[in-house]
């Protein structure tokens, strides 16, 4: 058989069903293809951008990267607040709650209880970060990774660590858990300590590790450092003194200020009672003022070597002019003025060296009101130092304008102004330094500054001279004395304002002064709230711990002795057997003891004799 015989042999119908079978498969091949082209497109072309967005949420990560916060460093560049890296705990919400199982073991270690995580993770599904246990101890964080639970991640981040604890709390202040400044010098340097975080994209397996760094790296800025004013030494010296004193007298509060005298640097800020920075569970608001230069007080005595600078300045008085202060009380208008004794007749160094409030009286009313005010505003007394730390306060000196005889006589010793500790430190410094007024500083300054001339270098001088017999036999601040240095300074004993009025038996104890007289290097301010172990008097209370903490600031900064004929008579004197060293004198014998005072309110508020 031919094949034409074959082709007749199957007839027309054998050849048609190849035919549309052909067509049937060339059509479903066709539709596939053209199906698989359109999906390609779709994909490819039309849906790209939304799936490698998609693709991308699920692997590429923006992952933060920290900045490391500047230093804070004392002026010798000894650390005060340094960040340190620790590791947070963080967890995948969605991964975690899959991954109950687990749990028990994470839990216990992180301390967490299991319904409140439950809860917390369920309210939070949609996010990718949560934490579940900030910063925590490396020995904690390598304990974490053993456990490898699903979901569970660390994260580097930085905590604050401030070495000296409780002795610099108050200036440094603190930062958050995320390290930002939130009070003191962290809150006021924010900008220049915080660094700017950086960040980079990456690649991350189903298993969460960094497979590949992607693109747009940006380097994270460190914050810069920052040297403070403040010598960690002096800081030391001055609250161990201040705690030391308060916690023996039973008061309430208190603060050192230590200024450079040339540079107007603050040397040493304390406050009691202080907290520890690197644990600030317990923290009560009381315990973290500044009040150095956060609260204010009415200044009392403290004020009068300024009241006998403005007697001197207009010319009416010299050191040795005499004012009869007999019997110990004065009347102005209504109201009676008194010394706590009478003082008969005294020249105006004794007026200081005693510190006789009818001898500041009559060398205030016999100047122009304006004269005083004058004198107190140039020092900086009653307005803010500007020095910059948050919270700083003003005080109050009101205008002479306003003032009426009776507070032309209240203000020449201390009454019805008020300053911070800060501030009064301020002034002193202006006597210290020829009557120069210069700017307070928190941070290092390597260059003097430029100061004003605001009372002339011989005023300055004089009162200097009169602060140094305060401190001598027969003034109220023998305990202030420095063995080998000559110290001035003034005494403070004020009846604490209250609700329109004084109370009756709560003082501060005040003691201001500088040293050595010769030469002045240091101011130091001591104020002690509320002492109430019977002794009260800022020459009982105040003046022992200047003498202190400029007996040993003096010797730490090296200063050079300018009494050498006391240390000569200390070792004559302590020469039995013992060889001649000469070692920090032990704590200022107690002055002698004063007779209690009269209440003083009745006096006041009887509108006269
Ligand atoms: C004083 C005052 C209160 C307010 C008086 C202190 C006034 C006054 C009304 C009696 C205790 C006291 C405006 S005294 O600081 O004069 O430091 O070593 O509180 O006078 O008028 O039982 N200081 N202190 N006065 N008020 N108002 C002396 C003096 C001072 C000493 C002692 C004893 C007061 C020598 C104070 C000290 O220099």
């Amino acid at each position: 058989m031919n094949l034409d015989a074959m082709k007749q042999a199957n007839g027309p119908e054998a050849c048609k069903t190849p035919r549309i079978r052909l067509l049937a498969v060339l059509a479903i091949l066709g539709v596939a293809t053209a199906l698989l082209v359109w999906r390609a497109v779709d994909i490819q072309v039309l849906r790209r951008e939304f799936l490698q967005e998609q693709g991308d949420a699920r692997h590429l990560r923006v992952v933060a990267m920290p900045a490391h916060r500047g230093m804070i460093t004392d002026r010798n560049g000894e650390p005060l607040a340094i960040s340190t890296p620790v590791d947070s705990v963080w967890a995948n919400p969605r991964e975690l709650l899959a991954a109950r199982a687990q749990w028990p073991r994470l839990t216990r270690l992180l301390h967490l209880d299991a319904t409140t995580l439950q809860r917390h993770l369920a309210k939070r599904v949609d996010r990718e970060f949560i934490y579940l246990k900030r910063a925590v101890s490396p020995e904690l964080a390598r304990q974490v990774v053993a456990l490898a639970v699903p979901g569970v991640s660390l994260q580097r981040e930085y905590r604050r660590y401030y070495p000296a604890g409780e002795v610099a709390a108050h200036v440094l202040g603190f930062t958050n858990v995320d390290d930002r400044g939130q009070e003191g010098i962290e809150l006021a340097y924010e900008e220049w300590l915080r660094g700017v975080p950086g960040s980079k994209r990456v690649i991350k397996d189903n298993l969460k590790r960094i497979v590949e760094n992607v693109e747009g790296v940006t380097e994270p800025v460190p914050g810069k450092d920052l040297a403070l004013s403040i010598d960690r030494r002096l800081q030391y010296l001055a609250y161990r003194e201040l705690k030391a004193t308060i916690q023996g007298s039973g008061a309430k509060a208190g603060s050192v200020v230590m200024l450079d005298v040339g540079t107007g640097e603050i040397l040493a800020m304390a406050n009691y009672p202080s907290f520890n920075s690197n644990n600030r569970v317990k923290l009560r608001g009381e315990a973290y003022r500044n009040r150095a230069v956060t609260d204010v007080f009415e200044p009392g005595s403290t004020i009068k070597p300024f009241t006998i600078a403005a007697a001197l300045e207009v010319g009416k008085y010299r050191p040795h002019t005499m004012i009869d202060t007999t019997p110990g009380f004065y009347k102005v208008g209504r109201h009676v003025v008194r010394d706590i004794h009478n003082y008969g007749v005294l020249d105006v160094s004794t007026v200081l060296q005693k510190s006789s409030n009818i001898g500041a009286t009559k060398m205030a009313l016999a100047m122009e009101p304006q004269q005083l005010w004058s004198i107190f505003s140039r020092v900086g007394l009653g307005s803010s130092t500007h020095s910059g730390f948050p919270g700083e306060m003003a005080g109050l000196l009101s205008s002479y304008k306003s003032w009426r005889e009776i507070d032309r006589a209240t203000l020449a010793y201390g009454y019805g102004v008020s300053v911070t500790p800060l501030q009064l430190a301020q002034a002193y410094r202006v006597l210290a330094d020829n009557g120069q007024m210069k700017p307070v500083s928190f941070v290092r300054t390597d260059a003097t500054p430029v100061g004003e001339q605001v009372m002339s270098p011989e005023v300055a001088a004089q009162v200097r001279a009169m602060m140094e017999a305060v401190v001598n036999e027969g003034g109220t601040g023998t305990a202030a004395d420095v063995l080998g240095y000559r110290v001035g300074g003034k005494t403070g004993t004020v009846h604490k304002s209250e609700m329109g009025g004084y109370a009756e038996n709560r003082y501060l104890a005040l003691f201001a002064g500088v040293a050595p007289i010769s030469h002045p290097r240091l101011v130091t301010v001591v104020m002690i709230d509320e002492p109430a172990g019977g002794e009260y008097y800022g020459g009982q209370i105040a003046a022992p711990v200047f003498g202190r903490v400029m007996a040993g600031a003096l010797r730490l900064l090296d200063i050079a002795p300018d009494d050498v004929q006391s240390l000569r008579t200390q070792l004559v004197e302590g020469t039995a057997g013992a060889p001649p060293t000469i070692v920090n004198p032990a704590p200022a014998p107690p002055s002698p003891r004063l007779e209690p005072a009269k209440p003083y309110i009745k006096h006041v508020s009887a509108g006269g004799l």
